[in-house]
């Protein structure tokens, strides 16, 4: 007779930091996680979310809990009932408002001031980053007025109803990713106190191969480190790392047979008479892929020279 495993509880894993997203349904929350796993299939059959999804997953050597509050009532309600559960811990809440849904600022803000009223409960002060979100490329162009001052309604209103030190504000919208990417890039290096060795590093990498923009890209389509020598490459540079991400995605279904590693795994483009390598760094099997950008004059490039860089990120990540 087997014994059952009564009360052997797995022990859920757990994370190190806590990222909070939250804010009411049908802001567009789970629709900005998706495009950051580059699940655009996913995107188009979005439902609701229901409840609390978490996804833990590797940030730079830590482990990030990435919680996606489902935001409707129901659930906001349930969520305030058990705030340990939820809101205690939180690194970092990032709060996301439908700037077209006008009628219900009210709804939405008086949603956050409870959201911050809990991390005060616990004597918590994470930052708090406001996504005006759906701050669409297209309503820009035909009512830049209308959205600048539905931008200064939202802000407005936060602050007279609001009374927190760390409230950043940013406009964000699905079509444009290299923005919303650099956006959550910037959010998430707050957790990691080494960003500037990282970014040191690949300045000392761009100068040695003659590359004029650099980027190393995370599995989860945040620059983690970048070097520019000017604005021009800094804007080519980042413009183009979602669509390769997406390209080597889409390349790796069909992957080449018979090439040697190091064949197989770049992509060269060339374009307003620069060179792009795009090429994708292992750091070795335990850990998550990382991926490189450079933008060059010229196409030539040593192998040698992208695995010391890949053993020099090692060392600073995962040592
Ligand atoms: N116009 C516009 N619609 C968006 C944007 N981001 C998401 N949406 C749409 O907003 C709806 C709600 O998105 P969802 O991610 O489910 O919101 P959530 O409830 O906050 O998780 C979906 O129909 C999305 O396609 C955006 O930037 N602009
Ligand atoms: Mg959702």
């Amino acid at each position: 007779m087997s014994i059952p495993h009564l009360g052997v509880k797995k022990k859920e894993a757990e994370e190190s930091e806590k990222i909070l997203f939250t804010g009411l349904d049908n802001a567009g929350k789970t629709t900005i996680i998706y495009a950051l796993q580059r699940e655009f299939s996913k995107i188009a059959l979005l439902k609701p979310t229901r409840g609390a999804q978490r996804r833990i997953f590797d940030f730079l050597g830590k482990e990030i809990g990435e919680w996606d509050l489902g935001g409707q009532l129901k659930y906001r309600i349930s969520y305030l009932k058990n705030p340990s559960k939820y809101f205690d811990k939180t690194s970092i809440c990032i709060y996301v408002i439908d700037i077209l849904a006008k009628s219900r600022y009210r709804e939405s803000i008086d949603y956050l001031k409870d959201v911050i009223k809990k991390f005060e409960e616990f004597k918590i002060s994470p930052p708090v980053y406001i996504l005006l979100h759906k701050y669409d490329p297209a309503l820009v162009k035909s009512a830049a007025n209308k959205m600048k001052t539905l931008e200064q309604d939202i802000k407005t209103m936060v602050k007279k109803d609001i009374n927190y030190d760390k409230i950043f504000f940013y406009n964000t919208t699905i079509f444009d990713l290299p923005h919303i990417i650099h956006v959550m890039s910037e959010i998430y290096l707050n957790l990691y106190p080494k960003s500037e060795l990282i970014d040191k590093l690949i300045k000392d990498f761009a100068i040695k191969v003659l590359a004029n923009g650099v980027e190393i890209i995370d599995n989860n389509s945040l620059i983690i480190g970048s070097y520019y020598d000017n604005e021009e490459t800094k804007s080519l540079t980042s413009r183009s790392n979602p669509y390769f991400l997406t390209l080597n995605e889409s390349f790796k279904k069909g992957e080449g047979r018979g090439m040697s590693t190091e064949m197989r795994n770049h992509i060269l483009v060339q374009r307003f008479q620069k060179y792009f390598i795009f090429k994708e760094i292992s750091l070795g099997s335990e850990t998550p892929p990382y991926y490189l950008l450079i933008l060059k004059n010229n196409p030539n490039f040593n192998i040698e020279d992208f695995e010391s860089l890949a053993n020099l990120l090692k060392e600073i990540l995962y040592k």
